[in-house]
């Protein structure tokens, strides 16, 4: 992790408002009954659990205007920018517990508003199966968890992309996906447009995840923020049936392992979301336990010393 941090603060947002199924409001208990807080104290690093963020119910109603429940999709990302905004600012490194990946517009608006303030680059790795790039026109589903990327590029509605006080909150350049392999027809010609990198799965077939994961943390310095946005369905669905919105053919155990290493070894981590479990669709807590041994990963535990 970045050797400003002072201490880690979990943040429990149980929603499900930006998904297409219900069940992911229940992700923030998984994560910590699979012992989340335990596993990075054990690190020597001071864990603060806030508990959950307190915000409006899912209505599941159809979209209006193409996007499903935007009033309360924004209250909740509202309530989260505020919440680590200030965790932030006090020097800590904030873990996100979704909820769904809409919340990736609130937590990511406020890591670039205090990077803004600081003087800090920011890299924003996307692990993902989705690219999370559509807007009100090209949604197939009018769900808000497949735009927060579009929004904080500055492609959505006014009170989304307008959060984090600046429009857009992030560049393209910022951005790096990887693990992609389900991109909607408009979606995939708007992301292409945008120039986002992205490193999708056929990408780490070809490559491997280590020279993917060198690609992605290029160009890292000791004044980059970096920011990991964790959609469990990132992983395949075989180690992690526990998400709304499966894609086979994901990252193995080992590559998803690998991956959260490399990254830890850049010593900058510096926030993080661990969104879209939905533990009404897992088996036995297992893509909880699992989320939580990528983030040991994530935290520098590995095998043996390295030099
Ligand atoms: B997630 C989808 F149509 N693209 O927009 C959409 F396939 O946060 C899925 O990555 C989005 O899990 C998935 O609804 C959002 C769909
Ligand atoms: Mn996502
Ligand atoms: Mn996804
Ligand atoms: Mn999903």
């Amino acid at each position: 992790i970045h050797p400003d941090i002072q201490g880690v603060t979990l943040i429990g947002v149980p929603t499900d408002v930006g998904a297409g199924s219900i069940g992911a409001r229940m992700g923030p208990s998984a994560l910590r009954v699979a012992g989340i807080a335990q596993a990075i104290r054990n690190f020597g690093l001071d864990v603060r659990d806030s508990g959950d963020l307190h915000g409006p119910d899912n209505p599941w109603e159809p979209a209006v205007d193409g996007f499903r429940h935007l009033p309360e999709v924004v209250r909740w990302n509202e309530l989260l920018h505020d919440a680590v905004f200030a965790e932030l600012d006090s020097g800590r490194l904030p873990i996100v517990l979704g909820g769904d990946h809409c919340l990736g517009i609130g937590s990511i608006s406020a890591v670039a508003r205090h990077c803004r303030a600081a003087g800090r680059k920011l890299r924003v790795l996307w692990l993902d199966a989705h690219a999370d790039f559509n807007t009100a026109a090209l949604t197939p589903t009018g769900n808000v968890h497949g735009m927060p990327v579009a929004c904080l590029c500055g492609h959505g509605p006014e009170a989304l992309t307008h959060i984090g006080g600046h429009v857009p909150a992030l560049s393209p350049a910022d951005i790096r996906q990887i693990g992609i392999r389900s991109v909607d027809e408009g979606e995939k010609r708007f992301v292409h447009e945008a120039g986002i990198e992205v490193f999708d799965m056929r990408y780490i077939d070809e490559m491997g995840m280590r020279h993917t994961m060198e690609q992605a943390l290029l160009d890292l310095d000791e004044h980059t923020h970096l920011h990991v946005s964790l959609d469990v369905d990132f992983l395949d669905p075989d180690i992690a049936p526990g998400v709304g919105t499966t894609v086979r053919g994901g990252p193995n155990y080992r590559e998803a392992q690998l991956c959260m290493e490399m990254i830890a070894d850049t010593g900058r981590l510096a926030s993080l979301d661990v969104v879209e479990l939905n533990p009404a669709l897992d088996v036995r807590n297992q893509t909880a336990q699992l989320a939580v041994d990528l983030i040991e990963s994530l935290f520098g535990k590995s095998t043996l010393m390295r030099r």
